[in-house]
């Protein structure tokens, strides 16, 4: 396959004024015809008209009205075109009901839909399906469907025929066509200039009454944007799908967003806090797009990290201002160390902007999104919020309808601050995750800190420069005054030093606060420091980092020593648990333990070979200690918290509700299963009933909840889609691939829709011990569904061999059993180039 480089860009030879496309739907003859008009493009060297297409079929194509032959590959065709303005006429069949790849137009549930990011729209008809290439889109769409809906604004509404027209220049990549037996869920908003925009979610009738939260988001995603970045949306209606099969979480076509049904569609009994705070998350993400990726996008795909680094920094502001800034801060810094720390210290890592790919829809990953995210929150800081909305408004100013690249980014912070920032743009290019080294001295009141920044190689980088990190430090006294408020420190070289004078007693440091960078920190301090951080520091990330360290250094001494759990920090946490001027959420944060998979990461990093079955048992051994040591404790404080009344998401009630079911997790240990069986039993939302329910799987019970569950839920395609991914997340090692394979025999084991597939292997996949089964059953097991699953969907197939991407952090045996795995997926015939370039990457 093709490999595809940054340095090889070069303007497409021709600017798209306009597009006009029909589409007459069929299952298996869809016919799109499409009226493109061209004129050649001033800023290219190169005039030659080459159209992206694949998997269709020629009708007829023409030139000024004249009958051309181009010449036709598997990618595209070729034809001569004139050196002036000219109008290109085509007419291609289509198949939407064969399309199981879900790119493209395709089908599901009787329903058309398309999904054109990345390289989409070349399966619907031939086009420069490349994002620098923006033009306006009129749509006819001609169906017997009751609902047709494509971008922009509603133009015709007649029997058998809608028109749309969307006046915003756009890529193809944003085009968007859905056609079904729709209802809708509906509302308006008005905007900042008085301006009425209808808002509708459209569903399954079934469906209707898993709406309601989803609306209400996308309004306060709406005012959120006016109010906080001066962005106003621009067309009469906003219209959001809900598709059963979908690739990914959601995409935010223009005027018209496709979302996975379950990152949208929410009811109490349904769904969990957690699905409540991510939907609202995803409804805003697809709409800040509105700006931020659809009226200025990417000039090429190795720039995705300036629409979607932006837009994750953009949704999780908003998160932080609808609910709590320290609990969504430390939710990401658990999920970045979780997912993009183990990226970027293993083969798939790569930089934030990468310079090269084989599948662009391989790089839609957590380095791009949450690392790219945490580069623009460091720019913020570095710059400071004045600043950064100054350069805000100058970006959305000189940017406004552009394709645009990191480099423009940059420098609109250049030109609005002054500063030079040709050493942060390493965050860009410098792949792998920067390690910081800290130590102190204190000598006649000044007290000094020494950072020294280490970079570790990653592929194709043995050697990296030093990068401008920001690190937020405060000082704390002895007695737990702060003595020195947050400060940021610019670290700049290999090593500096920088000092605080006029102190009358060694501070103990709260170093890298709101986890002000994405490095590892290592910083000697004793644990006595760290439970005085843990009751003392004003900065609710490190106050929490304090006690995640605490319980990490106890894990890791459990595991290599086979020591005692730490009484001191028992001791900690229990008195930080009790501490009701704490929100609820943050201390069920408290009460959570590094995974199996993150003690591993820890152990690899120090050089030793993780036993993840090791790691579960000790983690189990601790879990039960803090259930035994912290009993009463955490029995006050699962009554105390319970809510009453009618379920609400809210932050504060699903913070309660947190609190009360990590407590559950603990008495569970230790009750023989009695409280998580009443809560389950009079449970009247999904977040009670699932906490209940996976309280007791984790313990070997639950056998009679499970089939109670099912028989409940059986006709709840995202309600089934907990109940597989619960039996293999939760189950114990050595029975977690034998319960997956039986799963996989299941009569609603929908194989070829990705979220049930995701549920299933996920489930696996996320239960470390469980996927590292010695005996090589749970690699086995996924590689054999990987390789059926890359026949019919590549997309979904090459993102779920990331399981295999720690392979060379294990014991030999487990090592040459993956490698075995991954050899079986590459040698497989027709394997997709998704899939090739993932294993591939892997394996060298
Ligand atoms: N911009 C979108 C990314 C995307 C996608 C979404 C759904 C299916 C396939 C996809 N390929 C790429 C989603 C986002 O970041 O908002
Ligand atoms: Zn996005």
């Amino acid at each position: 396959p093709q490999t595809i480089y940054l340095s090889d860009y070069k303007p497409f030879g021709y600017i798209v004024e306009a597009v006009e496309l029909t589409f007459r739907l069929h299952p298996t003859q869809t016919r799109v015809i499409s009226k493109i008009k061209f004129s050649p493009n001033p800023d290219a060297k190169d005039g030659e008209f080459f159209l992206h297409g694949e998997n269709m079929t020629l009708i007829s194509a023409k030139i000024n009205g004249a009958d051309i032959s181009p010449e036709i590959s598997a990618e595209g065709l070729r034809a001569n075109a004139p050196n002036d303005p000219f109008v290109w006429e085509s007419e291609v069949e289509i198949s939407p009901e064969t399309n199981t790849a879900l790119e493209g137009l395709y089908m599901s549930n009787g329903m058309y839909c398309t999904q054109c990011e990345a390289e989409g729209f070349r399966k619907i008809t031939y086009y420069p399906d490349r994002p620098d290439v923006m033009s306006v889109f009129t749509v006819r769409i001609e169906s017997d469907l009751p609902v047709l809906l494509s971008n922009g604004n509603p133009v015709k509404m007649d029997n058998g025929v809608a028109e749309w027209h969307d006046p915003w220049p756009k890529p193809a990549y944003l085009f968007a066509l859905v056609a079904g037996e729709l209802v809708n869920y509906s509302g308006d908003f008005t905007t900042m200039s008085g301006k009425k925009v209808d808002l509708n979610i459209w569903v399954r009738e079934a469906d209707l009454g898993k709406c309601a939260f989803g609306l209400e988001a996308l309004k306060r995603s709406m005012k959120w944007d006016e109010d906080v970045y001066g962005r106003e949306y621009d067309l009469d209606v906003f219209n959001i799908v809900a598709v059963d099969d979908f690739n990914m979480g959601a995409m935010e076509n223009k005027g018209l967003n496709i979302f996975n049904s379950s990152c949208v569609l929410a009811s109490p009994e349904t769904s969990t806090d957690a699905n409540f705070e991510r939907i609202e998350a995803i409804i805003a993400h697809e709409y800040f797009h509105n700006w931020t990726g659809n009226r200025i996008t990417c000039r090429d795909w190795f720039q995705l990290c300036l629409k979607e680094g932006l837009t994750v920094f953009r949704d999780q502001s908003f998160t932080g201002d609808m609910r709590s800034h320290a609990v969504k801060r430390i939710d990401d810094a658990i999920m970045l160390r979780a997912r993009q720390f183990r990226e970027d210290q293993g083969p798939l890592a790569h930089p934030v902007r990468p310079e090269s790919f084989v599948e662009i829809n391989n790089f839609y990953t957590v380095t791009v999104y949450e690392k790219g995210a945490e580069v623009i929150g460091m720019l913020k800081r570095l710059v400071g919020d004045e600043a950064y909305k100054k350069a805000l408004d100058l970006y959305f100013d000189r940017h406004d309808g552009e394709a645009a690249t990191i480099e423009d980014w940059i420098k609109v912070f250049e030109d609005s601050t002054g500063r030079d920032l040709s050493q942060f743009k390493l965050w860009y290019s410098q792949a792998g995750t920067p390690h910081v080294h800290v130590s102190d001295s204190f000598e006649d009141g000044t007290y000094a800190l020494t950072l020294r920044q280490v970079h570790k190689p990653s592929p194709g980088q043995d050697t990296k420069k030093p990068m401008v990190i920001p690190v937020a430090v405060g000082l704390l006294s002895p007695n737990g005054d702060e003595i020195v408020p947050t400060t940021v420190l610019e670290l700049t070289e290999e090593e500096q030093t920088f000092t605080f004078d006029g102190l009358g007693a060694k501070p103990i440091p709260s170093v890298l606060r709101d986890f002000s960078a994405p490095v590892v920190l290592h910083i000697d301090q004793s644990d006595k420091d760290r439970e005085f951080l843990l009751a003392h520091d004003t900065d609710a990330f490190n106050k929490w980092e304090a006690g995640r360290t605490l319980a990490r250094n106890t894990l890791i001494d459990m595991i290599t020593n086979n020591a005692e759990p730490n009484a001191d920090f028992l001791a900690a946490l229990e008195s930080a648990i009790k501490d009701e001027s704490l929100e609820p959420a943050f201390r069920a944060l408290l009460l959570g333990l590094p995974s199996v998979d993150d003690l591993a990461q820890t152990l690899a990093g120090a050089g030793e070979t993780p036993d993840p079955w090791e790691i579960h048992a000790e983690r189990d051994r601790l879990k039960r200690a803090i259930a035994e040591h912290c009993n009463d404790t955490l029995a006050d404080l699962y009554f105390a918290h319970q809510v009453q009344g009618e379920y609400s998401p809210d932050a504060v009630s699903s913070g309660k509700r947190s609190l009360t079911n990590a407590a559950l997790a603990y008495i569970t240990l230790v009750d023989g299963g009695q409280t998580a069986q009443r809560q389950f039993a009079a449970a009247n939302n999904m977040t009670q009933e699932l906490a209940a329910l996976s309280a007791l799987i984790t313990i070997g019970m639950g056998e009679e909840e499970l089939t109670d569950f099912h028989h409940r839920w059986q006709n709840d395609r995202l309600v089934m889609d907990k109940w597989f991914s619960l039996q293999t997340a939760l189950a114990a090692p050595e029975d977690a691939s034998g319960i997956a394979r039986r799963l996989t025999e299941h009569a609603a084991f929908d194989w070829k829709n990705p979220n049930r597939f995701r549920s299933l292997f996920g489930g696996l996949t996320s239960n470390t011990a469980g996927f590292h089964n010695p005996d090589g059953s749970g690699y086995a097991l996924l590689a054999d569904w990987l390789i059926k699953l890359d026949a019919i969907n590549p997309q979904t197939t090459a993102r779920m061999t990331t399981a295999f991407d720690t392979w060379k952090r294990y014991d030999a045996e487990r090592q040459a059993q993956m490698r075995g795995e991954l050899e079986r997926i590459l040698g497989t015939e027709n394997l997709s180039r998704d899939t090739y370039e993932m294993v591939s990457r892997m394996l060298k």
